[in-house]
């Protein structure tokens, strides 16, 4: 493929950012690579050890070993809060939390948050948590999540965030998964038209089937009435009036587990992705610092759930480590209008905005009236992450939004990577739309082909990553062994992403999409096989298969082939029913867009289901089916194709 048009860095941005050239940012590669030791311990220096490492980085991918800055002590939470405090920035703002409502909005200065995280830290050590205890928080964008996280990481209770639209079975799993001791929550959300998400009621219900949870701290949020369990339910602002500010930071080991978050698998169950402490913070920081050219006072929003792990990266912990101002936003993109987005960035003069090409094209397909409302002179950097960024809209971003004035972040990275891999440095790199550009410091990612060979220069294959970066995970929580199969058995002596990619003449990444069965929706992963078991749990259905298929505005929409058992007619209620059941054991985002019934799946003479012939039929490209000769039952592709949704 040929080179597309590069936008290159207008001088003005690049003279004040911290890479201004390609050149300075492959030195200091270089340098990343060639001596990972000096480089790392000199960006590790920036941050607040009580105890320095004795040793930079250690592994063995062959054998699923990884850690950085052995023998260091630190702790997030005095890296993120105290650090600036006591540094006499105190009354700097920290956190500006925009609520659902366009007239609600609140900001917490270091010192303010400090304060409330010291005092969240003593009610859960009052409760009975303590190091290394598991709390698992579902709650919606507002600041006592950001509060309880850092509560938890000053104390090293492990916190387990669970996305706010997950179901309660999801929830209830996910807190098994890890036995969380203790659940924080809030009575009711409140999220676009949505004035009354029952947080608390979907917390009871998950509850009931999870031994391990001693209490539930709730956050008044709506003021709805929620049902409280004496001696097991207790709410926030209860808590918090009996505690005092007096909690100083645990210090941590910086391999010490610092939280799990839950992803979804191509098979089975979500995997509890487990990150530690001393190499994610060093890592998120820096990033976060390099990637959105973060200077002291610009307003960074990033529009992510912190459900999600873009949201701890990016909202709380790389941005409260570098001193940032970060923005938090309750609601979504369209409420109450489409203008929202742009009408936040006015409001508080939002000088970097990171979100997901999602989002860009659902505001996108409005029309170019409701940017045009507002001032977005103080937008600087533009990103996106979460999936491929499609040309045209890369193009509206960059000319609607940013003026052609700012520089696109296109980053891509995993929950499992922690931070950002592949990216653009916006003083320094000349972008292409829809290419994430070239590795960050310390990452050497590969094409691979099928068999394990590295490929050389330009190239498609499969991304792997050759050495470890400090962010990694270091394992599936309570499942090693899945740890090592899903990324580092396929290719033995690499981080395996399960990405494709291509690599052109500059050597830049481009990333092609999952080569797994998982589906990118709306930028958030699911996993066929969940999916599947959640409409095969729907009465009178006997099998399900889920292929992806190019929607306009999730990137990639649902397409569910059903059948049913032997007797039973499908008909609108089964339909409502398949909903039903999928936003029971998943949640909402998770529910089919296009739903056929036939009477069978197309299976290999082994019984293995052609996905292949599947997502042919689903995207509409019926005359690309290939060889179908090896199907047990040829005829059933016919039906297939001629009953398309
Ligand atoms: C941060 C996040 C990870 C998967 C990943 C890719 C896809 C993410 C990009 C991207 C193309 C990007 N974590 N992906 N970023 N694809 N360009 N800039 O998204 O665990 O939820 O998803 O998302 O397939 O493997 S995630």
């Amino acid at each position: 493929m040929s080179s597309v048009a590069k936008f290159k860095p207008a001088a003005d941005f690049v003279s004040k950012a911290h890479i201004k050239s390609l050149d300075e940012y492959q030195k200091l590669y270089d340098e990343s690579i060639k001596n990972p030791d000096a480089f790392w311990t000199k960006k590790a220096e920036d941050l607040h050890w009580f105890k320095k490492w004795d040793k930079v980085v250690d592994f063995d991918f062959r054998k699923g070993e990884v850690k950085w800055f052995i023998g260091g002590k630190t702790n997030v939470s005095y890296n993120c809060l105290d650090r600036h405090v006591l540094a006499g920035h105190g009354a700097k703002t920290a956190l500006i939390w925009e609520g659902n409502d366009p007239t609600e909005s609140k900001t917490y200065t270091y010192a303010e948050l400090l304060t409330e995280v010291k005092k969240c830290a003593n009610v859960l050590k009052a409760h009975g948590i303590k190091k290394g205890d598991r709390v698992c928080l579902y709650m919606q964008m507002i600041p006592e999540l950001a509060i309880s996280m850092l509560a938890c990481t000053r104390i090293g209770a492990i916190h387990s965030i669970v996305f706010g639209a997950f179901s309660s079975e999801s929830l209830r799993d996910r807190i098994n998964d890890s036995s969380c001791k203790m659940l924080i929550t809030q009575d009711s959300g409140v999220r676009g038209v949505k004035q009354d998400i029952p947080m608390k009621i979907n917390a009871d219900a998950a509850v009931a089937e999870c031994p391990s949870i001693e209490k539930i701290l709730t956050v008044k949020r709506t003021g709805h009435k929620v049902d409280m369990q004496s001696g097991r339910d207790i709410y926030w602002h209860d808590e918090i009036a009996k505690v005092n500010d007096d909690c100083p930071a645990e210090e941590m080991d910086a391999e010490d587990p610092l939280y799990i978050l839950y992803t979804s698998g191509s098979t089975g169950k979500p995997k509890g992705v487990l990150h530690t402490t001393g190499g994610y913070i060093v890592y998120a920081s820096l990033t976060h610092k390099y990637v959105f050219d973060y200077h002291e006072g610009d307003v960074y929003w990033c529009t992510a759930d912190i459900g999600w792990v873009t949201g701890h990266s990016y909202i709380v912990y790389g941005p409260m480590a570098n001193r940032a101002i970060t923005m938090m936003y309750e609601g979504v993109p369209n409420y109450p209008d489409y203008g929202r987005f742009w009408q936040i960035v006015e409001k508080h003069k939002v000088n970097i905005i990171y979100t997901a090409p999602t989002a860009i094209r659902a505001l996108m397909k409005e029309g170019t009236s409701w940017p045009e409302k507002h001032d977005l002179s103080s937008l600087q950097l533009l990103g996106t992450v979460g999936e491929p960024i499609k040309e045209a809209d890369w193009n509206w971003y960059n000319e609607i939004i940013g003026k052609k004035r700012c520089p696109i972040v296109d980053t891509w990275w995993q929950t499992e990577t922690g931070g950002i891999l592949i990216t653009p440095l916006p003083g320094a790199t000349a972008t292409k739309p829809g290419s994430a550009t070239l590795p960050f410091f310390g990452v050497q990612p590969v094409i691979l082909d099928e068999q394990g060979n590295e490929l050389e220069g330009e190239a498609q294959g499969l991304l792997a990553i050759k050495a470890p970066w400090p962010a990694m995970l270091r394992t599936v929580y309570g499942d090693h062994d899945r740890f090592m199969q899903t990324y580092f058995s396929r290719f033995p002596g690499y981080y395996f992403t399960g990405d494709g990619a291509r690599r052109d003449e500059d050597g830049y990444y481009w990333i092609t999409g999952r080569v797994d069965d998982m589906l990118n929706v709306s930028g958030h992963l699911i996993g066929t096989a969940e999916v599947e078991g959640a409409i095969g749990r729907t009465e009178g259905v006997a099998e399900a298969a889920v292929v992806d298929f190019p929607h306009e505005i999730k990137g990639q929409g649902i397409y569910a082939y059903v059948t049913m058992m032997t007797g039973v007619e499908a008909d609108d209620a089964t339909i409502k029913a398949i909903n039903e059941s999928v936003t029971k054991h998943i949640g909402p985002h998770a529910k089919p867009d296009k739903i056929q019934f036939t009477p069978a799946l197309p299976k290999t003479r082994s019984g293995k289901i052609m996905r292949r012939i599947l997502r042919k039929i689903a995207e509409g490209a019926v005359d690309q089916l290939g060889d179908t000769s090896t199907l047990a039952d040829p005829t059933v592709v016919e039906s297939l194709v001629s009953q398309r949704k």
